[in-house]
């Protein structure tokens, strides 16, 4: 594996790091990725599952399927890509770790400043009076979460349609359009408007990394794309980075 002298430079001089991941980088954990042949919409419709008009259908369906996946997400650990983020953060006076994933990953893996442009599949809340809720489990028999005032409880993640969390969004926004260095870590970056980012910090002259298996809809205006596994390509960037700046 190998980075290029430019990045290297980069990874030793540069304060401001920003990252952008997606489901690539809680692939080895054993967490589904949405796209890609066994991906969760080859089997599943996101307009059915992922959106608010599906929820308000068929809202057990929707609470079962997050359920589903709740329970996977607790079965798995973090993976190294999420460690080497954890090291890596360390390292840059400032760091801000953007994530689409809801799946709390890198929180469990020790990242402190986790931007969650579409919210964490750990946290709900009522749609009536907005209260939170970080107990809700759905059991198949159980009918779907009510609150004590009456209204309807969903999970607190952004489906399709509808806006993202507003101090997140600009808050990434602001990370993006600042930083030196820019990361797109195992996303497929077709998913707006978190997919804007990446172009963001490019025409802010930051210099802008891709780590993905595959090429994607982003690798035609990266300045470097590193192909290959997140849990390998990251730790050995960390690895760069402690005989550059240690
Ligand atoms: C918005 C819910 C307005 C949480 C998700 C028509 C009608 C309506 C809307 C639209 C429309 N056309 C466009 C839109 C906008 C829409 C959109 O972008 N649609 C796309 C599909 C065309 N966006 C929205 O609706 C957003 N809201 O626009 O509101 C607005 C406008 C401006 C400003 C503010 C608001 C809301 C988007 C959020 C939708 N929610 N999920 C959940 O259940 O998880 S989408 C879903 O996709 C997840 O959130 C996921 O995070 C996201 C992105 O997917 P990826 O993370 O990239 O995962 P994917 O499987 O696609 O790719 C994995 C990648 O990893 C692959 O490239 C693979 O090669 C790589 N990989 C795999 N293994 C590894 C690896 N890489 C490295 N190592 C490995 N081991
Ligand atoms: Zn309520």
């Amino acid at each position: 594996m190998k980075i290029s002298p430019t990045l290297n430079e980069k990874l030793a001089t540069v304060q401001r790091v920003c990252i952008l991941t997606g489901a690539g980088v809680s692939a080895e954990s054993g967490v589904p990725t949405f796209r890609g042949e066994d991906g969760l919409w080859s089997k599943l419709k996101p307009e059915e599952l992922a959106s608010f008009e599906g929820f308000m259908k068929n809202p057990r369906n929707v609470w079962a399927w997050y359920n589903h996946r709740k329970e996977i997400m607790h079965s798995v650990e973090p993976n190294a890509a999420h460690y080497a983020l954890a090291t890596m953060e360390s390292f840059y006076s400032e760091f801000t770790l953007v994530t689409q994933n809801i799946d709390n990953l890198h929180q469990r893996a020790g990242s402190k400043h986790v931007l969650e442009l579409h919210g964490n599949i750990e946290r709900s809340y009522c749609m009536e009076c907005g209260k939170y809720f970080t107990d809700i489990t759905v059991t198949e028999e159980a009918s779907v979460p009510r609150c004590s005032c009456g209204g309807l409880v969903r999970p607190d993640v952004v489906w399709f349609g509808e806006n993202l969390p507003e101090y997140e969004y600009k808050e990434a926004i602001r990370a993006a359009s600042n930083c030196e260095l820019f990361f797109s870590v195992g996303t497929s970056a077709v998913v707006y408007p978190a997919a804007w980012l990446p172009h963001v910090a490019k025409q802010h002259g930051a210099y802008l990394v891709e780590i993905n298996m595959e090429r994607t809809e982003l690798s035609q205006y990266v300045d470097e794309l590193l192909l290959g596994k997140a849990g390998e390509i990251l730790p050995y960037v960390v690895e760069c980075i402690k005989k550059v700046r240690s």
